[in-house]
């Protein structure tokens, strides 16, 4: 196998680097003074991400602080609802609010030249950072998951417990099979055309994959992802795809196996031992320290950090948080990290 100039995408195609490349799952906005100075100038947050000039920049500012090995892609998972046509807005201290869907009503329609003119700023977007990133930098699209990206939908925002999604994939699971299925089509196409622009990897957040029991998992996670990894297969076989099922604890391996990503982000709760033993052998793993301790910093955070790459120094691994990095993160625990990941 050639190795490519880019340390994070060899690794996602399995091959071990001596020093595992970083980069930080939200590492562009929020902690960052440079995103803040930004934000300011744009009318709303959703219009930031379809203005390829500020995304662009925004996108560049962690890469060109701290050298980190990816670029990902400023942009939400809420845009697929609102390109859907299910208007979203962000409000600031409140979250995303979306105007929820029942059970009983009608569904979007999906039109495919639709959803893609509504994404050109975003494929715009990536097709620029494409021409500018350096060589040895991977370029990250992303998208949410079916299952996650429902919980919005249906619960009109964030949610403690996903209540109305879980009772209505209960009550009538083949009606929130086609919302599912238009999830799919629409995300499945979304990721292709950022990988036509120029993604050179994709990631699959299921940020709330870890509230569902075994078999609501299988059916709304999994089965999902490899539906998507199907297509994405079919056009684009050769760009590794990254599945993040947070939260899914005793049924990462599951997911591991039979979703068909070939790499899997790690939260923090899983214990390394048991995550390096019983992850499919060879199998390129991201993760995993705790973004509250990357808040924290100290020697704690160094021998955590130490600790997970001699967790995964048998396999292909990237090293990453468990989940996003927190606002209120100092620059220079960012930095030590790095320090300490790097040696
Ligand atoms: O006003 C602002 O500046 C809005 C803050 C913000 C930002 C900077 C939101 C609102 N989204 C984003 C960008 C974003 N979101 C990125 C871009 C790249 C980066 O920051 O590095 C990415 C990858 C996301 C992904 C995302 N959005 C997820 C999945 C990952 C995760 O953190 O779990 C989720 C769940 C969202 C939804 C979302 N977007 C924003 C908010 C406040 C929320 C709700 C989160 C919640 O329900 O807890």
């Amino acid at each position: 196998m050639s190795q490519s100039s880019k340390p994070l995408l060899n690794t996602l195609n399995g091959e071990r680097q001596p020093t595992p490349p970083v980069w930080m799952m939200r590492q562009a906005g929020r902690h960052l003074a440079e995103y803040m100075e930004l934000r300011k100038k744009a009318k709303n947050f959703l219009n930031f991400c379809y203005s390829p000039d500020m995304a662009v920049e925004a996108t560049l500012q962690p890469v060109r602080r701290y050298g980190m090995d990816a670029a990902i892609l400023f942009c939400d998972i809420l845009v697929i609802p609102d390109a859907l046509g299910q208007a979203v807005s962000f409000v600031t201290g409140e979250g995303p609010k979306l105007e929820a869907i029942s059970d009983g009503e009608p569904l979007p329609e999906f039109d495919e030249a639709m959803l893609h003119d509504h994404l050109a700023p975003v494929y715009e977007t990536i097709s620029r950072l494409s021409e500018s990133l350096d060589d040895c930098v991977t370029l990250i699209g992303f998208a949410g998951a079916p299952w996650t990206v429902a919980t919005y939908m249906v619960e009109g925002g964030s949610s403690r417990d996903y209540a109305k999604t879980r009772s209505w994939a209960y009550q009538n699971p083949d009606g929130f099979q086609k919302l599912i299925d238009l999830l799919v089509d629409a995300t499945a196409s979304y990721l292709a055309r950022q990988i036509s622009n120029g993604a050179e990897t994709v990631q699959l957040f299921d940020s709330w994959a870890g509230i569902l029991p075994p078999d609501e998992f299988d059916r709304w996670v999994i089965k999902p992802a490899a539906e998507i990894v199907k297509r994405l297969r079919a056009s684009h076989g050769d760009v590794p795809i990254i599945g993040f099922p947070r939260g899914a604890g005793a049924q990462y391996p599951a997911f591991a196996e039979r979703s068909g990503v070939d790499c899997v982000s790690l939260d923090s709760t899983l214990p390394l031992d048991w995550a390096a033993k019983n992850l499919p052998a060879g199998m390129a793993v991201q993760g995993n320290l705790d973004n509250l301790l990357l808040l924290s910093g100290g020697d704690v955070m160094d021998q955590t950090a130490r600790d997970i790459i001699d967790a995964f120094a048998d396999r292909p691994h990237i090293f990453n948080l468990g989940h996003g990095i927190l606002p209120e993160t100092p620059v220079a625990h960012v930095e030590r990290l790095l320090a300490v990941v790097r040696g």
